[in-house]
């Protein structure tokens, strides 16, 4: 029997500024980390992506017409404040007034997000979210948009700060690429959930009747078998990539297990422990008991095993399957069971691990009142083919399979209680990859970047039947 959604889950589409606008130098937009990274790196430039900047009507159109009826989009800070703090740039502003204006013509609810990896260049070089100066900058360009953007009513303060401080200075792969800094991946976070905390607070003390959460990145972890060691290295895992900001930004204070985690694998690494002071603490559990929603972006799971050598990680950032490492002193290493199937980006396609995720949420964070699942999707290598006009159809079956069974596995994660009540699916329409250009596609549109035009894929009329019917075909 097909399972079903609740008759008021909302089925929407993610994006964020940096993948999807494009025009990075126009109308005074401020560098951000990104700009000379990628020069210097000389893979793949962040302009044109998917031109949403000039085209965000059409793209909004397409939604309306498929059945998306929620989008998550982010403010670009640096087309706001081109340095991070100081003078405010008018058309930056301007844009976004037009695009929520276009959201609500199209009958589409925006979900706006505020910080999407996309730190202006002034402040990353200034220390981003290892600097106090960043924290404050932020906080102040939060509540500008609070007053300014009025019409939109459900924000997202930061969207997976353990991935950014993870990918900036554990794995190395996001500016400014430092590798095995435990101690800078946990003072990162801890202040993004200060940032984030401080925010909320702000946004609920100005009582403007709308919603405001935080988006994660979690990914549920296994231990590879049933031995004492794999299921400690599953643990130390979980701490460095989930439990930490699930218990600072649900819970509202860190659990001493929680700590202890951390400080092993800092203790391990020879590295100190993250600071924080009382008041911050403060600021922290005022924040949970305030904030409205979590968004989980979820797409994979993990299976770690004990490892004991030195950390290593390679990150496939081009599709080439099974080149994937990673082993990190003082936590362990993945290793799927051989029965997981994979995508080529070797992102383990495993449900039932949202399910468990999602569960995890609802019995040990019950103070949060409403999860969304913010992301989630498969990136796969797609291609036009020949002879396309604007009527062609595109297949993608493994995109249709994969949104299935997701969507299966957080329809029994409601039934067993869990207060889910909308998904976006990464992403709207193709986009580009940080890390992996333009070449891994997620969209529910194909964008053929050389001419910008758009074709439907057949996962957009699935995609639609849900949204209509609450039924999973
Ligand atoms: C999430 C980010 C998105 C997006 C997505 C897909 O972590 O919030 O911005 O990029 O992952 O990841 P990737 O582009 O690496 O495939």
């Amino acid at each position: 029997m097909s399972k079903t959604l609740p008759k008021d889950f909302l089925m929407g589409g993610a994006t964020a500024a940096y993948q999807v606008e494009g025009a990075t130098k126009e109308d005074g937009k401020g560098q951000v980390l990104w700009d000379d990274f990628l020069k210097k790196e000389g893979r793949f430039a962040p302009d044109p992506a998917a031109d949403f900047y000039h085209r965000y009507d059409e793209d909004l159109a397409l939604s309306e017409k498929y059945g998306v009826q929620v989008i998550r989009v982010s403010i670009a800070w640096s087309r706001i404040f081109p340095d991070g703090t100081g003078a405010v740039e008018p058309r930056g502003v301007a844009y976004y007034h037009k695009l929520f204006a276009s959201c609500k013509q199209h009958g589409i609810e925006p979900f706006v997000t505020l910080h999407h990896f996309d730190t202006p260049e002034r402040l990353h070089v200034a220390g981003d979210w290892l600097s106090q100066e960043m924290v404050d900058a932020f906080v102040a360009y939060a509540k500008f948009c609070f007053q300014e953007f009025t019409e939109v009513k459900y924000w997202i303060t930061i969207n997976e700060p353990t991935s950014m401080a993870v990918q900036q200075y554990t794995n190395g792969t996001f500016p400014p690429a430092e590798s095995g800094r435990f101690d800078k991946t946990f003072q990162a976070e801890h202040n993004q959930m200060i940032a984030h905390a401080r925010v909320v607070n702000a946004y609920k003390s100005m009582d403007l009747g709308g919603k405001i959460g935080i988006v994660h990145a979690l990914q549920t972890v296994y231990p590879y078998s049933n031995s004492e060691g794999d299921r400690h290295a599953a643990a130390l895992q979980d701490a460095l990539e989930n439990r930490l900001y699930l218990d600072g930004t649900l819970a509202g204070k860190y659990a001493p297990e929680t700590l202890a985690l951390v400080k092993e694998i800092l203790d391990k690494n020879n590295q100190k422990m993250f600071k924080s002071t009382p008041e911050e603490l403060d600021v922290i559990d005022k924040a949970a008991h305030q904030l409205d929603f979590v968004g989980v972006n979820n797409y994979f799971s993990k299976w770690l095993r004990e490892y004991n050598g030195k950390s290593e990680t390679v990150h496939n950032g081009t599709g080439a399957k099974g080149t994937s490492v990673a082993r990190l002193h003082g936590v362990g290493e993945e290793k799927r069971p051989d029965n997981i199937e994979t995508t080529d980006w070797d992102w383990s396609i495993y449900p039932r691990g949202m399910h468990d995720m999602l569960m995890r949420i609802h019995n040990d964070y019950p103070l949060v009142p409403e999860i969304y699942v913010t992301e989630n999707g498969i990136g796969l290598k797609e291609e036009l083919p020949g002879n396309v006009n604007k009527n062609t159809v595109l297949a993608d079956p493994k995109r249709i399979d994969y949104l299935k069974k997701y969507l299966g596995a957080i329809a029994d994660a409601i039934a067993e209680g869990a207060n889910v009540k909308g998904y976006f699916i990464w992403s709207l329409q193709d986009q580009f990859s940080w890390t992996n250009g333009y070449s891994k596609r997620y969209g529910l549109f194909f964008v053929d970047f050389p001419t910008q035009k758009r074709y439907v894929k057949q996962s957009a009329i699935w995609f639609k039947k849900v949204s209509d019917t609450h039924v999973i075909p």
